[in-house]
């Protein structure tokens, strides 16, 4: 295979690898362009962005751009010049213009992190090869909260994490600050993130002693002049495990203290602290409920103690119970829409894409469009924990749009919104998320949570441009190969609406037989299949889970056959021989898109086999023995999973698909040890 002699690259850079130029004419014309940058005077942020400038011009273009004082032709400029008009009313606090005027390009913000921000835009206008003719560039984020949730546990592990440990040195913290830091903030606020949890939902309440926000001081000084601000994941039971009280109830004056005193520490150490995110009463966390509180009474005790230092609350509507015999897909709503109204303005309801958890496919959340008076946060999952971990390609673009395109009662999903939170994919590896394709779903989160209107393929462009290759059929093809990233694994895992079919625990592979323990985390409580058919039934007639959604799309999914087929079997038990669009029997449908899910990762493979000229070895070969892997465990599911719905329905596996190897006992007894991302100490 021909490299075309390009070097090896480890993937550390990201999408910021500000490699030459190759195109000589662009070359020429931006070198003309570009010849110096004004110093700027000024703050931290303005040094930053001088500093990625330079270090983005000179990889670009291949010569060191000079700082200069004086204004000349040719100048970049940062910040806002008299001699230029600017219209900045429109861009807010982050928002940017890069304009060209009088033969200097102006990058211009009302604050010095919109001005950072316009410098990152820039620079990957030059980095996908963009004409300096199309410009003004005027851009401003349309959600105010994009924060990115690690899920890192104090002891170096990550829950669901994939890619490593966590790089939070806490043990070295605060006094040695690696130098990934900075290159982590880099990378978040080229993409307009301005905030970061630190710590898992499933908190630990330590995080909140003084050791550790020492600790949690160094990391926000680091991050407060690339616009990032720090939360911290706060367990509701601290004031019990750290402040030695007897109770944690939030009516209770002694807790309620304790927590303004808390709340003025924590800010003694980080003036600009961004708030809490709390998991509450779910998979076993402490919360209000233990009290026969309410999430409101939780999430308002907390508000209060941060409110007088502008500090937020971010409270998590992924809560369910196993004691409660109703469908958990309804039970966060109808737990939480009666409490539309009774939050403090500063509590966030931070909610999944869908009502279940993460899954390839479901259909969005109801609570989005349902709680007017709430302020509400899209929560989605770049770790693959239901995708393959890190070792599937899967690009989450189309998966992310699909809900936020989503029509919900009030207007479409986006719309309903003040914040994405994206809990990140990000470990310790060399390369940040493990497969090499897996930054993509960081990049495109932070992309989408500045402008959701952006699609799926202008942003997979962005992406490959800058991580691999301008070359056009390089871009062409591996674009479509990302796009089709998204449905192959929903087809070879959970096709037709099926859901949460994988296996326990640390939910690496097919499981549709998992029982036993808490029903909500067994396999067929969500399938429900039986010799009629296979499904779960969500109209009137079952748990009537579509009564959360609004007319018409409520009525479209409670009829068969108007339910979209991709949630077919999320809203309906359906009978093996139903005929479905394509004219094939259930049976033969669900035979037909586990292969299609196979089918579509060899496309992957060849499409990728085909692009070898344009990538560096090492990359090459990482995504090539990645996607084998892919393809196995594409047949794997595939396998497991008809065999095992087989049992119910009796009926053959069409003759034209590959049959199954091995028999389901083989596939019913593998097993596996020692999968990433399930902490020892929780499970
Ligand atoms: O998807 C589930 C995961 C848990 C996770 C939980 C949550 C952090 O299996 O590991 O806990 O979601 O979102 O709180």
């Amino acid at each position: 295979m021909i490299h075309a002699h390009k070097p090896d690259e480890d993937g550390y850079d990201l999408w910021l690898r500000y490699v030459p130029i190759e195109d000589m004419s662009l070359l020429h014309t931006y070198r003309a362009a570009i010849t110096n940058i004004m110093q700027p005077s000024g703050s931290l942020t303005l040094n930053i962005a001088q500093n990625e400038l330079v270090r983005g011009l000179e990889g670009l273009l291949g010569v060191l751009i000079p700082l200069t004082n004086t204004l000349t032709p040719g100048a970049i400029v940062l910040g806002k010049p008299t001699f230029a008009k600017l219209e900045t009313e429109s861009i807010g606090d982050e928002g940017y213009i890069i304009t060209s005027t009088q033969g200097v390009i102006v990058i211009a913000g009302n604050t010095d992190i919109g001005v950072l921000y316009g410098v990152f835009h820039f620079l990957r206008h030059l980095q996908t090869h963009q004409s300096l003719e199309n410009l003004p560039i005027i851009s401003a984020p349309k959600l105010k909260y994009r924060v990115l949730n690690h899920w890192d546990n104090l002891d170096g592990t990550i829950e669901r994490g994939y890619a490593g440990f966590s790089f939070w040195d806490w043990h070295k913290l605060p006094d040695y600050l690696s130098p990934r830091y900075t290159d982590y903030a880099r990378a978040v606020a080229s993409i307009g993130i301005n905030g970061v949890t630190l710590t898992n939902v499933n908190a630990n309440a330590l995080s909140l002693t003084p050791q550790y926000l020492q600790k949690a001081v160094a990391l926000s000084d680091l991050f407060r002049p690339y616009g990032i601000r720090v939360y911290l994941s706060a367990r509701f039971s601290a004031p019990i495990e750290i402040g030695g009280l007897k109770t944690a109830d939030p009516l209770d004056a002694d807790v309620i203290a304790w927590w303004q005193t808390k709340a003025e520490e924590i800010y003694r150490y980080i003036p600009d602290f961004g708030g809490f995110i709390v998991k509450a009463n779910s998979e076993g966390q402490p919360g209000p409920h233990d009290y026969q509180r309410s999430h409101s009474d939780g999430a308002n005790l907390l508000a209060h103690a941060l409110a007088p230092f502008g500090g937020i609350v971010i409270w998590r509507a992924f809560v369910y119970a196993n004691e409660n015999p109703e469908d958990r897909t309804k039970q966060a709503y109808d737990d939480l829409v009666p409490q539309d109204g009774k939050f403090e303005k500063n509590v966030l309801l931070q909610v999944k894409n869908g009502p279940l958890d993460f899954q390839p496919r479901e259909p969005y959340h109801p609570i989005f469009g349902a709680m007017p008076n709430t302020s509400l946060v899209l929560e989605v999952q770049m770790a693959q924990e239901y995708l393959g971990l890190a070792t599937h390609m899967v690009y989450m673009a189309p998966l992310f749009k699909e809900t936020m395109d989503a029509e919900t009662c009030d207007g479409p999903l986006a719309q309903t919104i003040t914040g994405m939170a994206g809990v990140a994919n990000t470990g310790s590896d060399r390369n940040w998320c493990g497969h090499p394709f897996g930054a993509a779903n960081w990049y495109t989160f932070g992309r989408l949570a500045w402008d959701y209107t952006l699609s799926s393929e202008a942003i997979a462009h962005e992406w490959l441009r800058m991580t691999f290759s301008n070359a056009p059929r390089f871009v062409q093809m591996a674009t479509e190969m990302m796009l089709t990233s998204r449905e192959a694994p929903v087809n070879y895992m959970t096709p037709l609406g099926l859901h949460h079919i994988m296996a326990r625990s640390h939910h690496y592979g097919p499981g549709p037989w998992v029982t036993g323990g808490r029903a909500d985390w067994t396999s067929p409580y969500y399938h429900q299949a039986d010799s009629e058919g296979i499904g779960f039934d969500r109209t009137p007639f079952g748990s009537n889970a579509i009564s959360q959604y609004c007319s018409p799309y409520r009525e479209q999914l409670s009829n068969r056959d108007t339910c979209p087929e991709n949630l077919l079997l999320w809203f309906h038990h359906v009978n093996w021989q139903y005929i479905l669009m394509s004219g094939r029997t259930l049976w033969n449908e669900l035979c037909f898109k586990y292969n299609e899910g196979v089918a579509q990762v060899r496309q992957m493979q060849a499409a990728w086999d085909s692009l070898a000229e344009f990538v560096d070895a090492a990359r090459f070969e990482h995504v090539r023995a990645l996607l084998v892997i892919q393809e196995k465990e594409a047949c794997w599911w595939r396998d497991a999973c008809l065999c095992y719905f087989q049992t119910f329905s009796k009926l053959p596996i069409p003759a034209e698909y590959e049959q199954p190897t091995e028999s389901l006992e083989y596939y019913m007894n593998v097993q596996h040890y020692f999968v990433p991302g399930i902490p020892e100490s929780r499970f």
